[in-house]
């Protein structure tokens, strides 16, 4: 809105000029929901605390159970604070950056509907299984179809390291994208089991995809580093900045000891997002390594459950996710949580290694 409003009085004055540049409304955009987060983070968690609306917790892991009441369903002031942003400092008229809104706000609504019948209805299992499966396919097929009729957009696949690699997958562009986007959107709600364990390596995230989501845009950039050129979607950097502010705001409150669960509205949201702006910025293959926390976080899962199945009973690890193993050996919460922040900014590092290396 204030681009809209404000960079036409730069036909009066040079100084609203500024109002255009994508990396200045970037900036601002963090700061203005960083700033809303931080304002509505009290209201709402009274507000929270007042339905009761608290997390019920299961005893298996013991320290957990002193949690019990904390109040959930915290991604909602990540999405007042990041839809306020968003609002005020993004392009209306640019198509990416509302295609990015929907998913966003689409996986939210899943996800709030889960929280809502766990926590409100106070039926343990919330939504079935194949019921929120298929509503993430939904959201993420309707995003991915419009992506793909977008004039601009390429169903290529990118490869790092290998920069001359780019086959043209077509339609089945389609499928793989849905297995990036609801496999990243499961892989963050998994991850997001101890205070502030999900959103300190999401806002590292954010904060490469942004980088990466500006060089796709910028036609200079992208040939200095032969990466492909997704022409309109550098104005999406103003919403990764968004997203940014606004996971840093509820990590002030969900740092340990957490005042608030973000619950399923903000885990399922926030890691359908990071796998859509993946396919964005045509970094698919490097979000692997990017997002690599949450892919281990859920390899332990797959591996723990499979060794179970084959040995007729065994257990590779004490407990998956693999955070609970490590609580299981007696490693404070806290440790283990900022030990899991160095090793997500390690693999961050290493994915943007991917821009320069071939
Ligand atoms: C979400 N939810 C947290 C909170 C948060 C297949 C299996 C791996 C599924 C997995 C599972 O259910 N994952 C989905 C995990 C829960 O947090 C709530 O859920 C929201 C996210 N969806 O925002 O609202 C608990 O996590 C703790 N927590 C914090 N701080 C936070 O900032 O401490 C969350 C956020 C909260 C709180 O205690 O109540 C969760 O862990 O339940 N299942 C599991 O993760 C279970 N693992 C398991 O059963 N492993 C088995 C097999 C199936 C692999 C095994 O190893 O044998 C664990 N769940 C719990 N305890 N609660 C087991 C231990």
């Amino acid at each position: 809105m204030i681009y809209h409003l404000l960079y036409p009085l730069s036909d009066t004055a040079t100084l609203f000029n500024v109002f255009q540049y994508i990396t200045f409304r970037s900036i601002y955009a963090l700061l203005t929901s960083l700033l809303l987060s931080l304002i509505l983070g009290p209201v709402v968690l009274s507000w929270l605390g007042r339905l009761k609306w608290g997390q019920r917790i299961q005893d298996d892991v013991e320290n957990h159970v002193q949690k019990e009441g904390t109040p959930t369903m915290g991604g909602l002031l990540i999405a007042a604070a990041h839809t306020g942003s968003v609002m005020l400092w993004g392009n209306w008229s640019n198509a990416y950056m509302w295609v990015a809104m929907f998913v966003f706000l689409g996986f939210a609504a899943i996800g709030f509907l889960d929280d809502y019948i766990k926590v409100v209805k106070r039926r343990n299992k919330g939504l079935t299984k194949s019921g929120k499966f298929l509503a993430q396919l939904l959201i993420a097929g309707i995003a991915v179809a419009v992506l793909i009729l977008l004039p601009g957009y390429s169903s290529k696949l990118y490869f790092p390291f290998f920069k001359w690699l780019h086959p043209d997958l077509g339609w089945f562009y389609l499928p793989f994208s849905l297995l990036v986007i609801v496999g990243s959107s499961n892989a963050v709600n998994i991850t997001d089991g101890l205070d502030g364990l999900a959103i300190g390596p999401t806002v590292v995230v954010f904060a490469c995809l942004a980088l990466f989501i500006y060089v796709a845009g910028h036609v200079h950039l992208a040939d200095y580093l032969q990466v492909a050129h997704v022409p309109g979607v550098g104005e999406v950097t103003v919403f990764c900045g968004s997203l940014l502010g606004a996971g840093l705001g509820f990590l002030w409150f969900n740092a340990y000891p957490a005042q608030v669960f973000m619950g399923d509205v903000g885990s399922l949201s926030l890691g359908g997002t990071i796998g859509f702006l993946g396919i964005l910025a045509k970094q698919e293959l490097v979000l692997v390594i990017l997002g690599g926390l949450f892919v281990l976080e859920t390899l332990s899962v797959v591996f723990q459950v499979g060794y179970f199945k084959m040995t007729g009973g065994k257990r590779l690890f004490r407990m998956a996710p693999i955070h609970h193993h490590f609580e299981l050996q007696g490693i404070p919460e806290a440790k283990i949580i900022v030990r899991f922040w160095i090793l997500s900014i390690l693999l961050a590092m290493i994915a943007l290694s991917t821009l320069k290396l071939r």
